[in-house]
C-alpha cells in the first residue's frame, strides 16, 4: 500500500523516507508536489489542519503533509511559520546579522505532520532544541541547518549526516510517532 507525501521539499521527503525504511515500515512512501492551501497563522497546526481538511474535502486519502520552523527566542519565536519565506528572503546571513548582538542564542525547531488516512486525520508533533551558531557552518541538509546547534552537540545540523540528525530532529520525532500510529492501526486490520 502506498502512502502519499505532499510536499516541495526533497530533503523532508528524504528525510522520512530514511525513517520509514529504519522503522521497516510496509507502506510505500511516495512524493507528490500537489498544490495545497496555507493559510496565514502563526499556529503550525492550524496552518497544517486546514490544508489537509481542503484536500480530504477534495477527494485525496492516504497522505500526509509537513509543517516546520525555525522559532528564536530573543526574536520573539521569529521566523516560526514564516520560516519557508524568511529562508528565501534573508536566508542564514540575515538571520546571523539579525541575532549580532544578540547573547540568547536558543531557539528550537518544530515539525507538524497532519495524517489523512483512511479518511481520519491525526496530527503529530515534535521539537529540538538548540543554539543559532555564530557562523554557517556546513553544507549538509537544507533551510537553517547550517545554523542550528542541537542541544547536547558541538556541531550544526549543517555538519550531520541525514541519519546523525534523524536520531533527534523535530521532524523524526514528528515521524516515529506517525509511524508508531499507523503500524497499530495496520496490525488490527
Ligand atoms: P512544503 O512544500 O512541505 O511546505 P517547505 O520547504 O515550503 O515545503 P515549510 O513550509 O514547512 O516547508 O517551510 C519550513 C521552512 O523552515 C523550510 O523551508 C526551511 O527553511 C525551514 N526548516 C524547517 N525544517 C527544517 C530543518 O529540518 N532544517 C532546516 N531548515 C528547516
Amino acid at each position: 500500500m502506498r502512502l502519499f507525501f505532499i510536499t516541495s521539499n526533497i530533503h523532508k521527503f528524504l528525510e522520512i523516507k530514511e525513517i520509514f525504511s529504519s522503522e521497516k515500515m510496509d507502506l510505500k512512501l511516495t512524493m507528490t508536489n500537489l498544490r495545497k492551501i496555507e493559510i496565514q497563522d502563526e499556529d503550525l497546526v492550524k496552518i497544517v489542519k486546514f490544508a489537509t481538511e481542503h484536500l480530504l474535502s477534495n477527494g485525496y486519502d492516504n497522505f500526509f503533509i509537513e509543517d516546520s520552523g525555525l522559532f528564536i527566542r530573543a526574536l520573539n519565536n521569529f521566523p516560526g511559520p514564516f520560516s519557508s519565506y524568511v529562508y528565501k528572503t534573508i536566508g542564514n546571513s540575515g538571520i546571523l546579522r539579525l541575532m549580532q548582538d544578540i547573547d540568547d542564542r536558543s531557539a528550537y525547531f518544530k515539525s507538524v505532520i497532519a495524517l489523512c488516512y483512511n479518511g481520519k486525520i491525526k496530527m503529530f508533533e515534535g521539537i529540538v532544541n538548540g543554539t543559532i551558531s555564530r557562523e554557517i557552518k556546513g553544507n549538509k541538509g537544507f533551510g537553517f541547518d547550517p545554523i542550528f546547534i542541537p542541544r547536547g552537540y558541538s556541531k550544526t545540523f549543517g555538519e550531520m549526516e541525514r541519519f546523525e540528525k534523524n536520531k533527534i530532529s523535530h521532524r523524526a520525532k514528528a515521524a516515529r510517532e506517525m509511524i508508531k500510529y499507523l503500524k497499530q492501526l495496520l496490525s488490527s486490520t
